[in-house]
C-alpha cells in the first residue's frame, strides 16, 4: 500500500529526479528560495531517498602530516605557510590500525585517511604500507576511505584491489574561483582523478568548502559541477572554512560562514543530488546543535565524528551520542545504504520516514510556487 503511494508521489511533478543537466540559473533559483521553503523541499527529497533518522558517523586520521608542497591557500599543512603544525612520516600500519579499532569501538562505521601531499609518484613503500592498512581495515567490516592527493589509473586500481570503499578528492569551489585559491593544481587534473577513481569503480566522495571569500556564485557553481558529473559523487562533503592563522585564507577571512548560507548549500546539495550522501564535514564545532539539527533535517546524513578532523578539532563521540539521544537519530551502519538501489533500503518503518501529505501540500502549492518563478 505504502510502496503504492510512494511510487504515485516520486511520479507527480513534485518528486525529485536524478538529474545531471542542470544549468546554473536552475541551481541559482534553487539555493535562493526563501529559506524556510528550501529546507522544506530538501527534506522532502531527503525523504524520499533516505531514512531521515540515520546519520553515518565517520573517523578521520591524518596519516601523514604536515610538509605538503601544494599551496591550498586555506590549508594547515602547506609546508609554505607558518601554521605551527609539524611534518611528520607516514604513521605506522600497528598504529593507524590501533586508531581504527578505536573508531570501531566508539561506533564509527567509516574510517577515512588523509595524507598531505600532492600525489603518490615516488612513494612505492608509501603505497605499500597504505594498501596493506586498506585490507586491514576492511577486514574490520567498517567502510574505508583515503584522501591521498592526485591518483593515476593504475594506482586507482591498486586501491580498489585492496578493498577501498571511497576515495575522498573535493573541487573545493567553483571552476572560476579556484586559482584564486590554488595554484599547483588545476581543476581539470582534480576532475581527472575523480574520473580515474570512477573508472576503478571505487566510490567518489567528492565537495567542498564555504567561507573562503567566495561569492554565492561560486558555491552554485561548485554544486553545478558536482551535480552534472556523469554520476553524481556517492558522497560531498560540505566543509565550512576551520581558519588556520598563518595561511592566507586564515589571516583574511575574519567572519566564519554564517550559517544560512551553510544551510542553503546543504538542501541544494540534497535536492540537486537526491541520492548522495551529504557530509556536514569540517567546521561543524562552529555551530550550534540547534544549527545542525538543522542541517540534518535539510539533507545532511553524514558528520565526522573523534579526537580531531586532521590538524584541527572535531565533534567528540560522547558530544554525537547526546545529540542522536536527544533528537532521535541513529547510526548508519557500514555499506548499509546503497545508493545504487532502485528503493531506499530503509530499517524504519514507512510511516516514520516518509510523509505523503509533505508531497501533497507541495503540490497544493504549485500554483503559488510557479507564481512567484520557485516551481522546479
Ligand atoms: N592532500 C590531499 C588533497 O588535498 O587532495 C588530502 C587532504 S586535504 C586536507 C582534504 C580536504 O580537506 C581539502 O580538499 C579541503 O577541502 C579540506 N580542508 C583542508 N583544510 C581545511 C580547512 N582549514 N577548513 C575546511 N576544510 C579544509
Ligand atoms: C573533507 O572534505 N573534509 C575532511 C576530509 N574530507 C578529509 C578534512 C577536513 C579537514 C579540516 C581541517 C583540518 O583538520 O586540518
Ligand atoms: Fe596539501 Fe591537501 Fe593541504 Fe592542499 S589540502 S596543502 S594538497 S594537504
Amino acid at each position: 500500500m505504502f510502496g503504492a503511494i510512494r511510487h504515485q508521489i516520486r511520479k507527480s511533478s513534485t518528486s525529485a529526479a536524478i538529474r545531471n543537466d542542470w544549468t546554473r540559473e536552475q541551481i541559482g533559483k534553487i539555493y535562493h528560495m526563501p529559506l524556510i521553503e528550501l529546507v522544506f523541499r530538501a527534506a522532502t527529497v531527503h525523504r524520499q531517498f533516505h531514512d531521515p533518522r540515520k546519520i553515518q558517523q565517520c573517523t578521520l586520521l591524518s596519516i601523514k602530516t604536515g610538509g605538503c608542497t601544494e599551496d591550498c591557500k586555506y590549508c594547515s599543512q602547506s609546508s609554505r605557510y607558518s601554521t605551527g603544525v609539524k611534518a611528520s612520516r607516514l604513521m605506522k600500519v600497528e598504529d593507524i590500525m590501533e586508531k581504527a579499532h578505536i573508531a570501531k569501538a566508539k561506533g564509527s562505521t567509516r574510517f577515512c585517511m588523509g595524507s598531505a601531499w600532492r600525489d603518490l609518484n615516488g612513494r612505492t613503500r608509501t603505497f605499500k604500507n597504505i594498501l596493506e592498512v586498506i585490507k586491514q581495515v576492511r577486514a574490520l567490516n567498517m567502510e574505508v576511505c583515503v584522501t591521498l592527493g592526485m591518483l593515476d589509473e593504475h594506482q586507482a586500481k591498486d586501491l580498489k584491489d585492496a578493498g577501498l570503499t571511497a576515495y575522498n578528492h573535493n573541487l573545493d569551489t567553483s571552476p572560476e574561483y579556484y586559482p584564486k585559491i590554488i595554484s599547483t593544481r588545476s581543476y581539470d587534473e582534480r576532475l581527472n582523478t575523480i574520473d580515474n577513481i570512477r573508472k576503478a569503480g571505487i566510490k567518489v566522495c567528492s565537495g567542498g568548502i564555504l567561507g573562503l571569500g567566495e561569492k554565492e556564485q561560486d558555491r552554485i557553481g561548485l554544486i553545478h559541477s558536482l551535480a552534472n558529473m556523469p554520476s553524481h559523487p556517492e558522497s560531498v562533503p560540505i566543509n565550512a572554512l576551520v581558519p588556520i592563522p598563518g595561511t592566507p585564507i586564515g589571516d583574511m577571512v575574519k567572519k566564519p560562514v554564517g550559517f544560512h548560507s551553510f544551510l542553503r548549500a546543504i538542501a541544494t546539495a540534497r535536492i540537486c543530488m537526491p541520492k548522495t550522501i551529504i557530509r556536514f564535514s569540517a567546521g561543524r564545532t562552529q555551530f550550534s546543535e540547534t544549527e545542525q539539527v538543522m542541517a540534518f533535517m535539510a539533507g545532511a546524513n553524514s558528520v565526522f565524528t573523534g579526537e580531531k578532523m586532521l590538524t584541527t578539532p572535531s565533534v567528540t563521540w560522547d558530544q554525537d551520542s547526546q545529540l542522536f539521544h536527544k533528537w532521535g537519530f541513529h547510526n548508519l551502519e557500514s555499506f548499509e545504504y546503497d545508493e545504487g538501489a532502485e528503493e531506499p533500503n530503509f530499517t524504519l518503518p514507512p510511516k516514520n520516514r516518509f510523509r505523503p501529505d509533505h508531497a501533497e501540500a507541495l503540490k497544493a502549492a504549485r500554483p503559488q510556487l510557479e507564481a512567484q518563478g520557485l516551481a522546479m
